[in-house]
Formats: C-alpha cells, sequence, structure tokens
C-alpha cells in the first residue's frame, strides 16, 4: 500500500503550525501501521482493538488540548487533526479516543473535584483506565432533558436507579460518567466498574460500528458515594458543553473518512479498466471525484476555522453544530460515491469503503442528528426553536 499524503487542494498545510504539522504526520503514520492493518479483522469480528488504547495514551491522543494532569497540550486544531487521523483509519477507534477525551476526561477536568481530577485524569490520560459516558436512554435521544434515570440523595450518597442506552465503551469502562434527574436538577456522577448493581451488556449485531463497544449501562439501587458526584454540574446544561467537545473532534474525525474514501475511489478508478479505458477517463466518474475533493475541501476549512475559534473561545454550540451536521454529511455522501466507483468490489471488505459508509451512518446519528443540528442552526439563524 502507498503512503498516504493526504488531500490538500488549497494548501492548508501552510495554514497549520509547525507543531499541527508533526502530530498530524505522526497520527497519520500510525494509523497507517497500527489501525488499517487490523481494523478489517476486527470489525469483521465485532471486536473493539484494545490493544492499541495504552499506545494511544503514551503518544498523548487522550485529552490531547488539555494542558494539566499529563497531557499533551496541544492546541485545539492539534487535537482535531488527531481525530482526523484515526478516523481514518476507522470511526470506531476515533469515537474511543471522543469518548475518553471530550466525554469523560472534559467533564472531570470541567465539573470534577480536586480529588476526582487527581484520581482519574493520569489514569484516562494514559490509556490505563477507560471511560464512558452515559445520557442517552432508549426512550430519549435527542431529547436528553426527557431522562428517567434518577438518583436520590441517601445516608452515605445517592442511590441510583435506571438505564442507559447507545453507550459507546460501556462494558469496558473503569468509570461511567452518568447523567440522572435529582431534586436539584440534572447531576452528573462517577459510577465505578464493580459499584453494586451496575451491569453494562454489549449491544451485539451492529453492522456499523463494529470495532467499537457500544453497551446498555443498567443501575438497580446503587449506592454512589457522595464523593462521586461531579460537583460543579447543575443542569442538563452540563452534559450538553461535553457534547460540543465530542462534536468538534467529530467535525474533523469525517474528514479523515472522506479522504480514505476519495483515496480509494481515485486509485481505483485510475486501474479499472471498462470500455476499454481507465474508467476515471470517464466524465462521470470524474464529477465523483470532484464532488468528493470539493466538498472535503469546503471541510476542512471549515473545521480548520472552527479551531481557530475555538482556542480564542468562540467556537458557540451553533458553529460547532453547523460543521458537525455538513462534514458528517459529505463524508457519508463521498462513501456512498466511493462504493458507487468501486463496482461489485465496494461491497466487499478488500476495500475499506463499505466499512466507512456503515460506520458514518452512525456519526451522522449519534451527539446530534443531521436533523437535530439543522435545528440547531436554525434557531440561531431566526432566533425560533423548532424542537418542540
Ligand atoms: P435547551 O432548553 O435548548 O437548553 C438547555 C440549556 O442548555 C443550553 N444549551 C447548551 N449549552 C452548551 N452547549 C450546548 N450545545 C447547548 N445546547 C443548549 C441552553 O442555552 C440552555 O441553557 P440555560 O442557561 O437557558 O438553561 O435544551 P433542550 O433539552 O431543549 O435540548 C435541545 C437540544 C436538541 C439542542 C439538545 O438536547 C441536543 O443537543 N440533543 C441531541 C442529543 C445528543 O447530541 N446526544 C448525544 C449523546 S452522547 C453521544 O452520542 C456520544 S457518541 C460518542 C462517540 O462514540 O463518538
Ligand atoms: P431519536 O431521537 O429517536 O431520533 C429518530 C429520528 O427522529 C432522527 O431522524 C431524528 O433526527 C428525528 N427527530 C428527533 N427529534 C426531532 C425533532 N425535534 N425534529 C425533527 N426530527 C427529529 N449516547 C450517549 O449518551 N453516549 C454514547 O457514548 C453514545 N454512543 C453511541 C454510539 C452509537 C454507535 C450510536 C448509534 C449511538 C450512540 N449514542 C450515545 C446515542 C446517540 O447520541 C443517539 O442515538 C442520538 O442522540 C439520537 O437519538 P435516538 O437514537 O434515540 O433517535
Amino acid at each position: 500500500m502507498s503512503e498516504f499524503k493526504g488531500i490538500d487542494f488549497y494548501e492548508m498545510d501552510g495554514l497549520l503550525t509547525e507543531e499541527e504539522r508533526q502530530v498530524r504526520d505522526m497520527v497519520r503514520s500510525w494509523a497507517s501501521d497500527k489501525i488499517i492493518p487490523i481494523i478489517e479483522e476486527h470489525a469483521r469480528e465485532g471486536t473493539f482493538p484494545r490493544e492499541l488504547v495504552r499506545e494511544m495514551g503514551e503518544l498523548g491522543f487522550f485529552g490531547a488540548s488539555m494542558t494539566e494532569y499529563g497531557c499533551a497540550g496541544l492546541s485545539h486544531t492539534a487535537s482535531g487533526l488527531i481525530m482526523q487521523e484515526l478516523e481514518r483509519g476507522d470511526s470506531g477507534v476515533r469515537s474511543f479516543a471522543s469518548v475518553q477525551s471530550s466525554l469523560v476526561m472534559y467533564p472531570i477536568f470541567t465539573f470534577g473535584s480536586e480529588a476526582q481530577k487527581k484520581s482519574w485524569l493520569p489514569r484516562l490520560r494514559s490509556g490505563e483506565a477507560i471511560g464512558c459516558f452515559g445520557l442517552t436512554e432508549a426512550d430519549h435521544g435527542s431529547d436528553p432533558g426527557g431522562m428517567e434515570t434518577r438518583a436520590r440523595r441517601v445516608e452515605g450518597g445517592w442511590l441510583l436507579n435506571g438505564s442507559k442506552m447507545w453507550i459507546t465503551n460501556g462494558t469496558i469502562a473503569d468509570v461511567a460518567v452518568v447523567w440522572a434527574k435529582t431534586e436539584e436538577g440534572i447531576r452528573g456522577f462517577l459510577v465505578e466498574k464493580g459499584t453494586p448493581g451496575y451491569t453494562a451488556p454489549e449491544i451485539r449485531n451492529k453492522f456499523s460500528l463494529r470495532a467499537s463497544v457500544t453497551s446498555e449501562l443498567v443501575f438497580q439501587d446503587c449506592l454512589i458515594p457522595h464523593e462521586n458526584i461531579l460537583p460543579e454540574t447543575s443542569g442538563i446544561k452540563n452534559a450538553l458543553q461535553c457534547l460540543n467537545q465530542a462534536r468538534y473532534g467529530i467535525a474533523w474525525g469525517a474528514i479523515g473518512a472522506a479522504m480514505a474514501c476519495f483515496e480509494t475511489a481515485r486509485d481505483y478508478a485510475l486501474v479499472r479498466t471498462q470500455f476499454g479505458k481507465p474508467i476515471a477517463g470517464f466524465q462521470l466518474v470524474q464529477e465523483k471525484l470532484t464532488y468528493m475533493v470539493t466538498e472535503i475541501t469546503k471541510a476542512q476549512l471549515l473545521a480548520l476555522q472552527l479551531g481557530r475559534l475555538k482556542e480564542q473561545g468562540r467556537a458557540r454550540a451553533d458553529r460547532v453544530s453547523l460543521a458537525k451536521r455538513n462534514n458528517v454529511a459529505i463524508a457519508l455522501q463521498t462513501a456512498r460515491l466511493a462504493r458507487d466507483i468501486l463496482g461489485a468490489n465496494g461491497i466487499t471488505s478488500e476495500y475499506p469503503v463499505g466499512r466507512h459508509m456503515v460506520n458514518l451512518e452512525s456519526v451522522h446519528t449519534y451527539e446530534g442528528t443531521y436533523d437535530i443540528h439543522t435545528l440547531i442552526v436554525g434557531a440561531s439563524i431566526t432566533g425560533i426553536e423548532a424542537f418542540k
């Protein structure tokens, strides 16, 4: 396999710092060496490549833009580029890193006590511990504020009852950040593996994100000690703040999946001959390849400017929604067109395109569906909320 060079139609490399380019290139070559050779088999078997976690931790992929607790202290743009390169390998590996960084380390860092931070952040950063984030329930997905999971103050702590659904990393997590209704509003709790009454069965038979663990979390009279409530949480807003971080990473990550699909389709079209010439020489095939490069270039510009805004504290939630919505949609469309260009070969695991395509169906839905992000941007530009 030839070395992946990336797609840089608009010379965006020149807009990155030297450090950002170095980080991108390091993760790019790591993904080529470590993810791509093993990922098809994991996807076929329905297993997560857990063997990569410690190395990802050692290389600084988790909590990469955080500055304390041993984290790498990189720019938000560099942390986005890490997600892009991981997702060129597989959306499931990027999902793991997103959850660990944005949905577990971020809330502990932002809403946690000093003791919680000291206890969990170094271990999560290094990959010694794994985390998950439980917001969605079977009956409350797009509308998480309707959640039914409850925590009630009792002697010695909080009694947690309820369940969460579709939780990435759930079964393998050492700690779950769980959102529950209390008499004081929605609050976040750290539920540790082994807590009596807590189970996390894996959801099997997915056709998408097969190389990622997705689980149900069940809480039956779980006693959560006082020291495990995230003290600075006071409402659904805090859970939504975490989503902004993960959606930002997804906006970058989706570009990686799209680049993998484009490169595969272009290379294939150059060598696949029909009617006596390479199919890349037909106008209709060129139209598809042109769509891909145009949309990837636009997505790169969106993600980069969003990164720069984030570095200035100006990546508003609606701006993040616009990028998540757009970049995942164009990645999915790129994957579908790439599959088309590959003809019958597009439905085999000989090529990564089918895997990316079905993975992106999950990415389209999670972290706010395409339509929910449409409504978030719509509310921002009209001032009228159309969710309810
Ligand atoms: P709403 O009444 O609009 O807002 C309640 C309060 O929250 C504020 N807010 C936000 N704050 C920070 N960031 C955001 N993104 C925020 N969105 C809203 C809002 O200003 C308000 O504040 P205040 O001070 O007035 O109280 O809330 P709502 O309950 O009506 O929700 C609206 C909606 C649809 C935007 C929201 O619930 C939503 O985003 N739904 C989508 C759900 C979602 O994205 N779930 C993701 C679950 S995690 C996941 O999928 C992980 S996949 C991981 C992987 O494997 O990579
Ligand atoms: P629903 O909310 O039931 O939506 C179904 C359809 O209705 C969608 O098309 C939606 O756009 C549409 N719809 C809903 N409301 C409106 C409206 N107001 N206007 C117009 N259309 C609307 N959650 C977590 O908490 N943690 C995780 O780690 C996590 N990981 C996930 C991993 C995977 C592989 C998947 C698939 C999901 C994961 N999720 C996770 C859950 C994910 O966030 C939800 O699936 C998502 O928020 C959508 O919720 P839902 O599936 O209940 O769909």
